[in-house]
């Protein structure tokens, strides 16, 4: 039965991807519909060295900073959002931040600060740039790679400035790329149901765009295993893959499985994905997004065993040492919050991969 269904609905993608032939939306459903787990994973693996990928699996050396957790939009999702009098609520000024980055890069070393926030809408857009530029003058060699196109966009809010003005002023002070957060899934029937205060998708999109013809690379996100149906994640995965198409500055896709706990989600009885979905929609990313040439294995999300396995389901990246995580924590991650390199290395390197740490550029640093 499972050669039969696999010679029915797989076996057409192996021919596109062998041939190099982009896969379509019936393709993306059979991919998900499929309950053939390993092989997807050959096949995503197949199609990543199609497209020219090798054994190389590439990590950074990152810290998480989160400034503030005060937050106007409430998104359902969110375990991590505060309103500005909740005891838990708290933003760090700029000094306090730079004070405590360079003491931490004085320890670890790391090139890299991975920095998401709450739309805080108390504080105006000069605390952002203040920030950015106190951080650059501090840790000149550290890549700034801060701000979802949420919250570019809480700043024209704020300032009254447009996209590409708030984005040249952030890059002029030293912001190096955005994260790609705020995605969620673009299809407006679950943006309502999960995240009725956030901004249309046209407007991640814009944001996006703009930053990437400004020369400013950015990410790309899924937030996924909630009320979204299978049509609508590959809905999801097309938009981006057309944006790429325009103008290719997306690094990186990494799929978020979604953390129900402490969410309105969780009182309704939700669940955490299953490995196997995970594994899945990694697959599905890589056979699906033939323009973008990393897939992230977000290991705080799925765990390092997982995240392990994930490196033959299509993921090449495993993000990094990740010192500090609490967006997935605060919605009920078990994971740890930091990684040692040694750790993430012994893991590649048993999973068969070459181990390779990165900048945020994906310039070779180190490898094992
Ligand atoms: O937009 C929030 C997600 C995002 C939950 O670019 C949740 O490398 C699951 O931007 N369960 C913000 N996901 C974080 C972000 C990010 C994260 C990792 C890597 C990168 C990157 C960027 O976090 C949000 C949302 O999609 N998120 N709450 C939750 N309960």
């Amino acid at each position: 039965m499972a050669l039969l269904e696999q010679a029915s609905t797989l076996g057409p993608l192996r021919e596109k991807i062998e041939a190099g032939e982009r896969l379509d939306l019936e393709d993306g459903l059979a991919i998900l519909e499929s309950d053939d787990l390993l092989s997807l994973g050959e096949l995503a693996d197949l199609a990543r060295r199609v497209r020219g990928g090798t054994d190389e699996v590439y990590f950074v050396q990152n810290l998480y900073l989160n400034q503030t957790n005060v937050c106007r939009v409430k998104c359902k999702f969110c375990a991590f959002a505060a309103t500005r009098k909740q005891e838990h609520a708290y933003t760090i000024t700029p000094e306090e931040l730079v004070r405590d980055a360079v003491e931490q890069c004085a320890a670890t070393g790391f090139t890299e600060i991975h920095m998401v926030n709450g739309e805080n809408p108390h504080i105006g857009f000069d605390f952002y740039v203040d920030t950015i530029r106190s951080l650059a003058q501090a840790l000149p060699d550290v890549h700034l790679k801060c701000y979802t196109a949420s919250e570019i966009h809480h700043m024209t809010t704020l300032s009254g400035l447009t996209h590409e003005e708030v984005l040249r002023e952030l890059k002029d002070a030293g912001l190096g790329s955005l994260p790609g957060g705020g995605a969620e899934i673009f299809a407006d029937r679950v943006r309502a149901l999960i995240a009725p205060g956030k901004e249309h998708p046209e407007i991640w999109f814009h944001v996006h765009d703009t930053a990437h013809r400004m020369g400013i690379p950015t990410h790309c996100t899924m937030l996924y295993g909630h009320v979204e149906t299978y049509e609508e994640r590959v809905d999801h995965i097309l938009r981006l893959r057309e944006q790429q198409d325009r103008t290719g500055g997306f690094l990186a896709f990494i799929p978020l499985a979604f953390h129900p706990e402490n969410t309105v989600f969780e009182r309704r009885g939700w669940r955490h994905t299953t490995g196997a979905d995970d594994l899945k929609m990694l697959a599905f990313s890589r056979l699906m997004l033939d323009n973008v040439p990393n897939i992230k294995a977000y290991w705080i999300m799925m765990g390092m065993p997982m995240a392990q396995v994930a490196l033959h389901f299509g993921a090449n990246d495993v993000q990094g040492t990740v010192m500090r995580e609490t967006i997935f924590h605060a919605a009920g991650a078990r994971t740890g919050t930091e990684q040692q390199i040694g750790e993430l290395v012994r893991f590649v390197r048993e999973a068969g991969r070459i181990p390779v740490q990165r900048d945020t550029l994906y310039n070779e640093l180190r490898r094992w």
